[in-house]
């Protein structure tokens, strides 16, 4: 048992230069006083069913100012629970989740409670003297196996979509190195980084970084076309399909690092691509929903048709967000022409929501995979039981980062206690995504 003696919140900047929460909270056990730290993502391809970032709306920072949320902490929150006994950091969720009192946090906001959430847990596992992930092992994943288990790591070398100024429709293209051992697996993500630097560069093309820390260049799809015409035999069947251009970018790094078993991720964040509007503005009946991606057009089922031709000529084992996030017919079709091949993610398809999978994905059988995100949801023990729930249903799970992120390395700790199959990190470039890298070579370090 462990009494919180302050629970205080500021304000810092994240990745995209925008305001977010930071908060610290301080135990105190029989006079032994311990504090600890944590800070909260933001997305920015943010799903319309995730709990609700509370942001200001006023003229600072954009309308992204978060003085409210902090107030919530410094005052909301820390009146109820500062000066309380708890015996975990669960129990500690489990009064602020009651205090919050909504579906989807829209009273206190989603990142109030989510940064007193994961210092708290944070708090608890340095007052045992033990690492995060130990302790979060111990409160959620007791029933794992004790061998060590490091998730495969995506990482996110070519950035498109919501976080790239370029033409890209899929927003992230990752690399899963496979060479079975963490370390090694950092440094193939590391060589075949720099390797696909050194290919667009000296192709011309510029290797300024997206959000996530891969590169966004502008290809020149005409001048693509007619350099393929040039050697092709039938030019007239050249199609202009940016997603393979960036795929043969890749193929050719991982091809001169030399790891070549290194497979492929996609996150289509196909809510970006979708049309739901016909030419004239109004708005088409479901049934004709149409995805607009590599300058086609395409239907319900000529989308999965062409993600089963990518994953034919590429290796690609994991496809997220293939359709949108209402688009239950969409994701049946998936399912049905891939779902025994790939892993189907679905990140705001389910919104790391235990409620949400069970009602979307469990009854309609679609997916086979769920994106884990804290603050989708907004604490960690509902992520846990998120987590725990896609493993009772043979879902796999994938620890993820937000767009916006902080040098905080929680999900490091939160991917490897829970045995997730993946964990998606950004690319392996700027302190924001380095940290989970170099926090994952430390726990293996430290075992
Ligand atoms: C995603 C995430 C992280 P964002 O779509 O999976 O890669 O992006 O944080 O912008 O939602
Ligand atoms: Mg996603």
């Amino acid at each position: 048992m462990a009494i919180i003696s302050s629970v205080y919140s500021r304000w810092i900047l994240d990745s995209r230069g925008n305001p977010t929460i930071q908060c610290t909270v301080e135990l105190d056990q029989q006079g032994k006083k311990i504090s600890a730290t944590a800070s909260v993502p933001s997305g920015a391809s943010t799903g319309k069913h995730e709990a609700l970032e509370l942001r200001d709306e006023q003229k600072e920072f954009h309308g992204k100012g978060v003085s409210k949320a902090i107030s919530n902490i410094n005052q909301t929150i820390a009146e109820n629970i500062v000066g309380k006994d708890f015996a975990t950091a669960a129990d500690i969720d489990e009064l602020i989740i009651k205090l919050e009192n909504s579906p989807n946090k829209t009273n206190l906001g989603a990142n109030s409670v989510l940064g007193v959430s994961m210092a708290a847990h944070r708090a608890f596992a340095n007052l045992s003297g033990i690492e995060l992930w130990q302790y979060l092992r111990r409160l959620y994943f007791s029933d794992l196996p004790l061998a060590p288990k490091f998730p495969q790591l995506m990482c996110n070398v070519l950035n498109g979509g919501a976080h790239a100024n370029n033409n890209l429709a899929i927003q992230e293209f990752m690399i899963i190195p496979q060479t079975g051992e963490i370390e090694s697996d950092v440094q193939a993500a590391s060589e075949i980084y720099h390797d696909l630097k050194n290919t667009l560069s000296s192709d011309g093309y510029s290797t300024a970084l997206g959000d996530e820390g891969g590169f966004a260049p502008k290809f020149n799809l005409e001048n693509i076309v007619n350099s393929q015409k040039d050697d092709s035999e039938n030019p007239e069947n050249i199609e202009l399909k940016p997603s393979k251009i960036v795929l043969n970018y890749l193929n050719s790094a991982i091809e001169k690092s030399g790891y070549s078993g290194t497979k492929m991720a996609l996150d289509c964040a196909a809510n970006e691509f979708m049309e739901l509007l016909d030419e004239e503005g109004n708005p088409v009946p479901s049934e004709d929903i149409k995805y607009k991606i590599d300058n086609s057009l395409l239907s319900r089922s000529e989308l999965a048709d062409y993600y089963m031709g990518l994953i034919q000529d590429y290796p690609i084992v994991s496809i997220e967000d293939g359709y949108g996030e209402d688009d239950i017919l969409g994701w049946e079709i998936l399912t049905e022409t891939l779902g025994k091949k790939i892993s189907l993610i679905g990140d705001d398809l389910f919104v790391t929501n235990p409620h949400r999978f069970q009602k979307i994905g469990l009854e309609n059988q679609i997916a086979n995979g769920v994106l884990i995100k804290l603050n989708q949801i907004g604490s960690v023990s509902e992520t846990c039981q998120m987590i725990n729930l896609a493993k009772e249903n043979n879902y796999v799970t994938s620890v993820s980062h937000r767009s916006g992120e902080t040098t905080d390395s929680f999900i490091s700790d939160l991917a490897f206690a829970a045995q997730s199959e993946f964990i998606k990190l950004g690319a392996p470039a700027r302190g924001e995504r380095v940290v989970k890298y170099n926090r994952l070579l430390e726990i293996k370090d430290s075992l």
